[in-house]
């Protein structure tokens, strides 16, 4: 058990979606909380993330910073999504290994894995095969973060642990419809269909691939679990254990925001991988479950999108 009561606790990306929620959940928790802007710190820079460090001397990082998006801005900025990604974790990672963190706990993706994994995906499936081409930039990024954290587990006996989530979503996710990720996307997309009298709104690709999507306080509450009482070289799988076609999620999606027009296909934006379900059995076995059903998670989501995106 690793108890973080009286520990200061660095949530390195907090203005994210995943670190925001950290941030919520870690309120609960009798720990200082450490943060940084974008311009008091450039996590990119390797010098002032060593001085940062060294000055601040957290107890324990949260490492949820990371360029992110959806499909269509992965693929379009391959650039961006490697070196931002691997600038990121190496220095952070890196940083806490000088200053001697406590705990460590890096947060990755479910693209780490095959484009063709055996579904569930289990944690030793993580290279094994070929990866989806649309995020493979970010996907190695990540497979590098994994790496690293084991690395300096290995070879300095740092207590530097991996979690994977799955596609999230909730409070303060991007609605900005060329970078977003699906569900936030079919948010806006349903709502403004609605809110205009269209007859219609438009998906990407086919609507036949799969995502497993949690609640991002799911995935904090997750996280926390595994900082107290994880320790192993391994990453660990966080997701809900299901999954839905995007076209279901569609019609789950324009029923919650109330927009009954035809769903229409645009076969001309990418699928990606056609199925990305991860196993929950190791996450179970540690005993963590999610508490959000995804309909509940989805009306809570547009909630916030209403009140904080829409009326803006
Ligand atoms: O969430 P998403 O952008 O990313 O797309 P991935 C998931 C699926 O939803 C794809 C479809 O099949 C999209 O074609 N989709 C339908 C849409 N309509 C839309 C729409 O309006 N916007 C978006 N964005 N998608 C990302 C990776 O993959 O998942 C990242 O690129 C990361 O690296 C992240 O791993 C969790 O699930 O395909």
């Amino acid at each position: 058990m690793y108890s973080l009561a009286g520990k200061t606790v660095f949530v390195a990306g907090h203005r994210g979606l995943v670190g925001s929620a950290l941030v919520r959940r870690l309120k609960a928790e009798d720990c200082a909380i450490l943060t940084a802007t974008r311009a008091e710190l450039d996590l990119r820079d390797q010098a002032a993330v060593r001085a940062w460090m060294r000055d601040r001397r957290p107890d324990a990082v949260f490492l949820a910073a990371a360029k992110v998006g959806g499909i269509l801005a992965n693929a379009t900025y391959p650039a961006d999504f490697l070196y931002e990604n691997l600038m990121i974790e190496a220095n952070v990672i890196e940083a806490a290994f000088r200053e001697d963190v406590g705990k460590l706990l890096f947060l990755g993706s479910s693209c780490i894995y095959p484009k063709f994994a055996e579904q569930p995906i289990i944690e030793p499936s993580l290279l094994t095969g070929s990866l989806e081409p649309t995020n493979e930039w970010y996907a190695i990024a990540k497979i590098a973060g994994i790496k690293l954290a084991q690395a300096y587990r290995q070879q300095h006996d740092r207590d530097f642990i991996s979690a994977m989530p799955t596609n999230l979503y909730g409070p303060g996710d991007n609605f900005d419809l060329t970078s977003s990720h699906v569900l936030p996307a079919l948010i806006r997309k349903a709502h403004e269909a609605k809110c205009s009298g269209a007859k219609e709104m438009v998906i990407w690709g086919t609507g036949s691939p799969r995502r497993e999507f949690l609640h991002v306080d799911d995935c904090a509450d997750a996280c926390l679990h595994l900082m107290k009482t994880y320790s192993d070289d391994e990453h660990v799988n966080v997701g809900s254990g299901e999954d839905i076609p995007i076209y279901d999620l569609t019609c789950l999606v324009c029923d919650v925001v109330g927009f009954e027009g035809e769903i229409v296909r645009d076969p001309t934006k990418p699928d990606g991988t056609p199925r990305k379900l991860m196993s929950a059995d190791k996450l179970r076995g540690l005993g963590w479950a999610p508490r959000v059903p995804l309909r509940d998670g989805i009306a809570e989501t547009y909630a916030w999108f209403r009140a904080n995106v829409a009326e803006a």
